[in-house]
């Protein structure tokens, strides 16, 4: 029912702004629709013109577009006001069958001064707004919701703040930047005004606000606990999310910001990067350094350092000439290794000359222009430089041609994946950059190359014997020689220098930036869009990926992101610093982009970016990173080396890291995949599993990888214990044989946890499937047979699931699906089997039994099975294909059931693993 609100109490405050009193705003003309209502919105009394320009006539649209999705659209009368565009950003339909009676959610308002509340249907109120008058202006928004008193909230990045954001005198500003050593309570490269509000026992919502302007929230508890939107622009276009779990609070944020893409499994492999490979013999010694060391590589990538002068679509012919180049990816492809480099939008200013990526853009005027129609030059790597315009249309032919070109498999640089960078956009002139030449030309841009190697390489063994120093005559062609009304914003705005100033951590709206008075190729404003150019470079960027390999799923890595990069792209974390600070938010940030922004594909540079790592950071950070579903070590120009086999410690950390990370790439596959299908994150906050656990909530250095697996990494140099929490559940100790660990609800202290060694714990109530053991690459891993892990949970059942496909696609021919349940005795599998795995189920591992089954059979036929009573792990060797149900009888085995036996009734050991000293955590006897 939509009824005038009884809640909304006005208190008939006025907010104060700027000497001001705003009138707000008052309803009228009320219509129903099918679906929600459409009101009238007049300024309610003189208008305060705080920020601009209070505009006079407002429309109010409220649909109920699902069951559990409620859309409140309040936007300018007149349409002028810029607002996200559909084909950026294209907004969810309804689902026609949501009404205002089959909601779970209740909109109510009060007309005069106007406000809103969102309420569940059971009467727990979510979102109410009649604190303050709505400030609806031609350069500031602001609107203001009242919540509980020190709510749990979650979102609202990118930052680097706590994963449970703070609640008192707390700024989150919402303004793309090239964000140096990420500082936390700042504004950093990405874009995603989202929140998920969780309140234990009475459920979880979450709210989008779709807006691209520069937003500063603020969430205090001055005049009782508030969050307040402040918008330098656009409208107020709200996607209320019923939940009432997280998981479905975060499905439910995918119906809004678009289901993930997909990704290779190969981009699930180790990458090694790094800033300042001085040549192409370097890199090739890397790869050759990470075999020698019995490290497995997948993928191998080069930063700007390829590039001649910093030119994108280039090589530098003397330190990465063509041939060499090519030998290298030859060589990578044909040991199922994979190549990537680096894309900047930025590209050099130089005219008259024959630099194709510039001549082509002018001639095809895909660059962003001036006012006085000349380029835009700003100064970037190669100093002065142009910026693509992504709103022209015929940019996306043009970045086509410059890939299919460049990345050429029969005469380019054949990569595999694409990494692409300083997409916020960055500018490193500040505002006003009226002398690019002459900034460029003080800064040393470009930078001076490093010294061409005068004597021979080091000999790499096993690389091809042409694998030879440049010899003057290796040319490269520096790029390619064959023929490779509406919403539009209000007239009259300062672009430049807004009235309201939100707090960019740059200083003004332009610093390091593009200029936001720029106008696009379609008319659109930068100021209205600035926050979109990273998201929209991922898009071009992912579709020229495709026009060159239209069969395979990209896989492309970007710094900035938008609300729904998720659908094109995965994002690196950005410029961290190697310290401990850096290591332990990476967590925070991980879980934020994968469960709330639904960007899965996503890590921070391992072992850290700037400065230098120490010995034990990087031998964590590796182990850490293995559970990243993005994990790439990466490194700064200038520090100190830290690829994995520098140190004997982190190289045997990233063996044993990743031989652990690769027997679950398929359970984590299948987690990703899950989430690409309908929101659900495939990595877990604690607080996600176990929402009616207050100690949760707050947790964010502990995480679940998938929904089984809890990492809880140490956290501190030189440390070898970490405090961890077990919810009152049981779990499963990967470290200890999988031995059973009853949680309590207390936090225990693990001690002992050697360099070599990252906790594990595996939840009860899943079913794991690994692969049975590790291998040098993903494809050879997927020759490997599957180890089917049963963990039953406190009610002696477990469940999970195992996605396969080829691995590489876009479009799948075949693809299976397949459920693994366990009642408690009789271990099934059911589903779809349409692809050919080619292995088979080798082993079925059953934990926390107490004792040997007395037989275990399968169709009839007797199994032979192995019990460790100290672990209390049965393993029973099987053949099953994985085409086709099947099922497998453990008879009278009694697994771990039932609340944790009380000390004095059972047999409860300490665990005596090297690990614990917490009464907390036991071994289970015998019950
Ligand atoms: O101004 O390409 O965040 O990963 O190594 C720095 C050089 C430009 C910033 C990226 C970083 C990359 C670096 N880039």
């Amino acid at each position: 029912m939509v009824a005038k609100s009884l809640l909304a109490l006005s208190f008939g405050a006025a907010v104060v702004l700027g000497q001001e009193s705003c009138p707000g705003y008052s309803a009228s003309n009320v219509q129903q629709t099918g679906s929600g209502l459409t009101a009238d919105l007049t300024l309610a009394g003189e208008a305060c013109n705080a920020y601009g320009t209070d505009l006079p006539n407002l429309t109010l649209t409220v649909e109920y577009q699902s069951d559990d999705r409620l859309h409140v659209l309040i936007a300018d009368q007149d349409q002028a006001v810029y607002q996200v565009p559909n084909d950026v950003f294209p907004r969810p339909g309804s689902s026609g069958d949501a009404s205002t009676n089959s909601s779970s959610l209740r909109f109510t308002y009060t007309d005069s001064p106007f406000s809103f509340a969102v309420a569940r249907a059971d009467g727990e109120t979510l979102f109410n707004t009649s604190g303050t008058p709505l400030v609806f202006e031609s350069q500031y928004l602001n609107l203001r919701t009242s919540l509980p008193e020190n709510p749990n909230l979650y979102g609202l990045g990118e930052h680097t703040d706590p994963f449970r954001l703070n609640t008192t005198n707390y700024t989150r500003t919402i303004w793309n930047r090239d964000a140096y050593g990420i500082p936390a309570g700042t504004n950093l490269y990405g874009a995603h005004p989202v929140y998920i509000d969780h309140r234990g026992a009475s459920g979880t919502h979450g709210v989008i606000l779709l807006n691209s302007n520069g937003i500063e929230v603020k969430i205090n508890d001055t005049a009782g606990q508030y969050l307040e939107y402040n918008a330098l622009g656009g409208v107020f276009d709200f996607y209320f999310l019923a939940g009432p779990s997280p998981v479905e609070t975060a499905q439910q944020i995918a119906q809004v910001v678009g289901m993930p893409a997909n990704i290779p499994f190969g981009g699930l492999g180790f990458h090694q990067c790094r800033y300042g490979y001085r040549d192409v013999y370097e890199v090739a010694g890397v790869v050759h350094n990470y075999s020698a060391a019995g490290i497995p590589l997948e993928t191998m990538w080069t930063d700007i350092d390829y590039m001649y002068s910093r030119w994108i679509m280039t090589l530098d012919p003397e330190r990465y000439p063509l041939p060499l180049v090519r030998e290298l990816v030859d060589y990578l492809h044909q040991h199922q290794q994979k190549y990537t480099v680096m894309v900047d939008p930025a590209t050099a200013y130089q005219p008259g000359g024959d630099y194709g990526a510039f001549n082509d853009g002018v001639q095809q005027d895909v660059f962003l222009k001036n006012a006085s129609g000349d380029l835009y030059v700003g100064v970037v790597w190669p100093g002065p430089t142009v910026f693509p315009d992504w709103f022209a249309p015929q940019t996306q032919p043009y970045w086509d041609d410059q890939f299919n070109s460049f990345f050429s498999a029969e005469s380019g640089v054949d990569i595999d994946y694409l990494w692409i960078d300083m997409n916020e956009a960055a500018n490193f002139c500040n505002y006003p950059c009226s002398d690019p030449f002459g900034y460029a030309e003080e800064n040393d841009l470009p930078p001076e190359p490093p010294a061409v190697r005068n004597s021979s390489p080091i000999a790499l063994p096993g690389f091809p014997p042409e694998f030879q120093p440049p010899s003057s005559s290796a040319k490269l062609r520096l790029r390619r020689q064959d023929g490779a009304g509406s919403m539009m914003g209000l007239p009259g705005r300062d672009l430049i220098d807004p009235p309201y100033s939100i707090q960019n951590a740059a200083g003004s709206l332009s610093n390091k930036t593009l200029d936001t008075d720029l106008i696009h190729y379609n008319g659109l404003a930068e100021y209205d869009t600035h926050n979109l150019y990273g998201t929209m470079m991922s898009n071009h960027s992912r579709n020229a990926m495709l026009s060159r390999r239209p069969q395979d799923r990209p896989l492309v890595i970007t710094r900035s992101t938008f609300l729904g990069a998720g659908t094109y792209v995965g994002h690196w974390l950005g410029d961290n610093i190697s310290d401990w600070p850096h290591y332990r938010i990476s967590i925070a940030q991980m879980l934020a982009f994968s469960s709330i922004f639904q960007v899965p594909m996503v890590g921070s540079d391992v072992c850290g970016f700037g400065g230098n790592v120490t010995e034990a950071l990087c031998a964590r950070w590796t182990m850490l990173g293995a559970f990243y579903p993005f994990y790439r070590n990466h490194n700064e120009l200038g520090s100190i080396s830290q690829e994995a086999y520098r140190w004997e410690s982190v190289a045997e950390s990233a063996r044993r890291a990743i031989d652990i990370r690769y027997r679950m790439l398929d359970y984590f596959y299948t987690a990703f995949y899950e989430q690409t299908v309908n929101g659900t994150p495939s990595l877990n906050p604690m607080v996600f599993l176990y929402p009616e656990d207050a100690k949760t909530f707050a947790i964010d250095l502990q995480f679940f990888f998938g929904s089984s697996v809890l990492i809880s990494p140490v956290t501190e140099e030189n440390g070898t214990s970490v405090d961890v929490y077990l919810p009152n559940d049981i779990f499963y100790d990967w470290n200890n044989g999988f031995s059973p660990v009853q949680g309590s609800g207390q936090t225990v202290s693990l001690e002992d946890v050697d360099f070599k060694t990252i906790p594990i714990h595996i939840r009860g109530g899943t079913i794991l499937p690994l692969r049975s053991q590790s291998a040098n690459t993903t494809t050879e891993l997927r020759k490997q047979s599957f180890q089917i892990v049963v963990a039953p949970g406190q009610d002696g059942t477990a469940n999970g699931s195992l996605y396969l496909d080829d691995g590489l696609s876009l479009e799948q021919a075949a693809t299976s699906y397949i459920s693994f349940t366990w009642d408690g005795s009789m271990f099934s599998m059911s589903g779809t089997y349409g692809y050919e795995a080619g292995v088979n189920i080798s082993t079925i591992t059953v934990l926390g039994a107490s004792s040997q089954p007395q037989s275990v059979t399968s169709n009839g036929a007797d199994l032979s099975a192995t019990y460790n009573s100290t672990t209390k792990v049965i393993d029973v060797e099987v053949n099953i294909a994985l085409t086709g149900d099947a099922s497998v009888n453990f008879g009278q085995v009694a697994t771990f059931r039932g609340a944790a036996p009380s000390a004095a009734s059972t047999n409860v050991l300490l665990l005596a693993l090297s690990v614990v000293t917490a009464s907390a955590m036991c071994l289970l006897g015998s019950w």
